[in-house]
C-alpha cells in the first residue's frame, strides 16, 4: 500500500460498510435509509476528490435523496460541465461503495492507477446538502472522505438545491458568461432573467401575477424565498410547507401531486388560482389548479415542456431565425402531449429512457432543446449556435422577440432540471400571452393514466429496448402487456424496473380513466405472475 492512501485506511474505520447490502449507483446516485449510508459517503468524498484530479476540475457533491421520504437520503456526484456522473465511474462507485473495509485502500490506489490520475493535480470539490436531518452527518462523512486525498480544495456550501450547486460547479469550472459562482449570482441571474423577461408590461388578460408555491418542506424554500423578495412588485409568491414542523415531502411535494394526482397538505384550492409544487431538492415542478367545476387539474413536465417549446419556436419564428427546436421526452409523458407537438405544434419528439443524463444528451442535437420528464424534471438546452444567432439580433437591432428569447435564456438553469427556474419561466411565458392555468391546460387533453409499482424477488430479471417501451425478458410480457392494452381505447402500457426503489414500476393510460387503472391493475398482476411477486397481489 502505497503511503498516499494510508488516510483512507485509518479514517474507514470511523465508517465500516455494515449495510449488510449491495447499495448501486443509479440514475439518482447512491438513494437508501439514511441509517446505512455512512460508508457510501465516505467512499463517496474520496471518489471525488480522485474525479475532481482526473478532470482536473471542481466536482460537486450533491447529498439529498430528492422526492424520498425523510428517513432516506443519497448522493449524486456531479461532472465538470453540470452533467451527472460518466457510466464508467458510476461502475467505480458502485464497486467501490459495497467492497469489505479491508479491501477499501487498495481499490482506491487501483482506481487511480487504473484511470491514469496524477496525484499532484489539485483537487477542488463543491459539497451541499438538502434540509433532511441525516444530512449534516453524511456531509461530515463526505468531507472525512475527502480529507483521505491530499491536495484537495472544499467548498462546504451547506443548505443549497440540486440545481443550485450544478449552476455553481458550472460557473466555477469557467463558464463566467453563465454567471456569478454564487447563492447570490444564482438568485440575481434568475430575477433578473424574469424581470426583463416581463419588461414593463404590467399583466393582462387572465393572467394573475400571483401563485402559491408548495415547497415539500424542503431546501426549495430557502431558495425561493430569496427570489421572490427579488421580484415581488411583479410576481407575489406566496409559499407553503416551507419546513419545519412540516415534515419534507410528507402529504407535500411534487412527487406526492404528480402520483397522488390531488392537492398537498397546507393548499387551499380556490377556481381561479394557480398552484405549484416543488420536489425536496426543488429539481422538479409540477403545477395544478381547480378548474370552474372545482375539480383538481395538474400541468405535469409534459405541460411545462411544450408551453416553454411552442413559446420558444414561435419567438425563433418571428425573431427570423432558423433554429431547430426538439422536444424530449420519456416513455411516461402523455400520448396526447407526444400527439401535440408532433402534429400540432410540429415539432419533433425524441424517446429516451427514464434519468435525466439521457434526455440532457438527446436534448444536445436541437438548437433549442426542451427536455422534461412526466414528473416535473427538465430544463431547456440552447446551442452555442443560439445562443450566438440570438445575440447577433438583438445586437444588429430593433428585434423584440430576439429580446425576449434572450432573457428567457437567463431565467433558464440549463445545467439541470431546476423547479424555481421552470416556475419563473413559466410564469414569464403565462404572463406575456395573458394566460390564466385553465388557457394553460387547453393546449391538449392528457389522457388518463395510472402508476402502479409491483414488488417482485428481483426487479433486474426486466430487461427492456424501444426507450422502455418494450420488455424483453421475461419471455411472454411484452405479448401478454400487447393483448391488455389492444382491449382498450388509446390503450398503452409499459413496464420497467426502478433505478431509486426496489421495485418494478407499470404505467398504464387509456381513454377513460376507469380504463387506465383497469389496465394498469391487469399488467400489474401479470408482472406479478410472471416475476416472482412478493407481498400480496396486486
Ligand atoms: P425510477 O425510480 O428509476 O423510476 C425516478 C423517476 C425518474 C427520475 C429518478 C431520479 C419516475 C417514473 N421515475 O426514477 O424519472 O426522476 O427517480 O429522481 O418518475
Ligand atoms: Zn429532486
Amino acid at each position: 500500500m502505497s503511503a498516499s492512501f494510508a488516510k483512507v485506511e485509518e479514517l474507514s474505520t470511523r465508517y465500516p460498510n455494515s449495510a449488510g447490502k449491495v447499495i448501486g449507483y443509479g440514475t439518482a446516485g447512491f438513494r437508501d435509509k439514511a441509517s446505512i449510508l455512512d460508508h457510501v459517503m465516505f467512499r463517496v468524498g474520496i471518489l471525488s476528490a480522485l474525479r475532481s484530479k482526473q478532470k482536473n476540475a471542481t466536482i460537486g457533491v450533491m447529498i439529498t435523496a430528492s422526492h424520498n421520504p425523510e428517513d432516506d437520503n443519497g448522493v449524486k456526484l456531479v461532472d465538470p460541465e453540470g452533467e451527472m456522473l460518466e457510466n464508467a465511474w458510476e461502475k467505480i462507485a458502485t464497486k467501490v461503495a459495497n467492497l469489505d473495509d479491508s479491501k477499501l485502500a487498495s481499490a482506491v490506489e487501483d482506481v487511480v492507477k487504473t484511470t491514469g490520475i496524477d496525484l499532484g493535480v489539485k483537487g477542488s470539490i463543491f459539497v451541499a446538502r438538502d434540509t433532511r436531518e441525516s444530512s449534516p452527518r453524511l456531509t461530515q462523512a463526505v468531507l472525512d472522505g475527502i480529507s483521505c486525498i491530499d491536495n484537495c480544495e472544499v467548498v462546504n456550501w451547506d443548505l443549497a438545491s440540486t440545481p443550485v450547486l450544478h449552476y455553481l460547479v458550472v460557473c466555477r469550472n469557467g463558464n463566467e458568461a453563465y454567471g456569478k459562482c454564487s447563492k447570490a449570482g444564482y438568485y440575481d441571474k434568475l430575477s433578473s432573467g424574469f424581470l426583463t423577461s416581463i419588461g414593463s408590461k404590467s399583466a393582462q388578460g387572465a393572467y394573475k401575477p400571483i401563485i402559491t408555491v408548495d415547497c415539500a418542506n424542503g431546501i426549495g424554500a430557502v431558495e425561493i424565498r430569496e427570489i421572490g423578495n427579488k421580484i415581488s412588485n411583479d410576481l407575489k409568491l406566496t409559499l407553503v410547507n416551507d419546513g419545519k414542523p412540516g415534515i419534507l415531502n410528507h402529504n407535500c411535494g411534487a412527487d406526492f401531486v404528480k402520483v397522488q394526482q390531488t392537492f398537498p397538505e397546507n393548499v387551499t384550492p380556490a377556481p381561479g388560482e394557480r398552484f405549484a409544487s416543488l420536489d425536496g431538492d426543488a429539481d422538479r415542478l409540477i403545477y395544478y389548479y381547480f378548474d370552474s367545476n372545482s375539480k383538481f387539474k395538474m400541468l405535469d413536465g409534459d405541460k411545462i415542456s411544450l408551453l416553454f417549446a411552442e413559446h420558444l419556436s414561435e419567438l425563433t419564428k418571428h425573431a427570423n431565425l432558423q433554429l431547430k427546436t426538439g422536444v424530449v421526452q420519456t416513455a411516461y409523458a402523455n400520448g396526447s402531449s407526444t400527439n401535440y407537438a408532433q402534429d400540432v405544434l410540429k415539432i419533433p419528439v425524441a424517446c429516451e429512457p427514464t434519468g435525466v443524463k439521457h434526455l440532457h444528451h438527446a436534448a444536445q442535437a436541437f438548437d433549442i432543446g426542451v427536455y422534461f420528464e412526466a414528473n416535473g424534471h427538465g430544463t431547456v438546452l440552447f446551442s452555442n449556435n443560439a445562443i450566438a444567432s440570438v445575440r447577433d439580433a438583438v445586437k444588429s437591432g430593433d428585434n423584440k422577440p430576439a429580446q425576449e428569447l434572450l432573457s428567457f435564456m437567463d431565467i433558464i438553469n440549463s445545467t439541470v432540471g431546476d423547479a424555481i427556474s421552470d416556475l419563473l419561466g413559466v410564469e414569464a411565458i403565462l404572463y406575456s400571452k395573458g394566460w390564466s392555468a385553465q388557457d394553460w391546460d387547453n393546449m391538449y387533453t392528457d389522457l388518463p393514466n395510472r402508476q402502479l409499482k409491483v414488488s417482485v424477488e428481483d426487479r433486474n430479471v426486466i430487461k427492456t429496448a424501444d426507450a422502455e417501451r418494450k420488455c424483453v425478458s421475461p419471455l411472454g410480457l411484452q405479448d401478454k402487456i400487447d393483448q391488455l392494452a389492444g382491449k382498450y381505447q388509446n390503450g398503452r402500457s409499459f413496464v420497467r424496473p426502478s433505478g431509486t426503489e426496489d421495485i418494478v414500476r407499470v404505467y398504464a393510460e387509456a381513454n377513460t380513466q376507469g380504463n387506465a387503472d383497469a389496465l394498469g391493475k391487469e399488467v400489474a398482476a401479470a408482472v406479478y405472475e410472471l416475476c416472482r411477486g412478493v407481498g400480496p397481489k396486486p
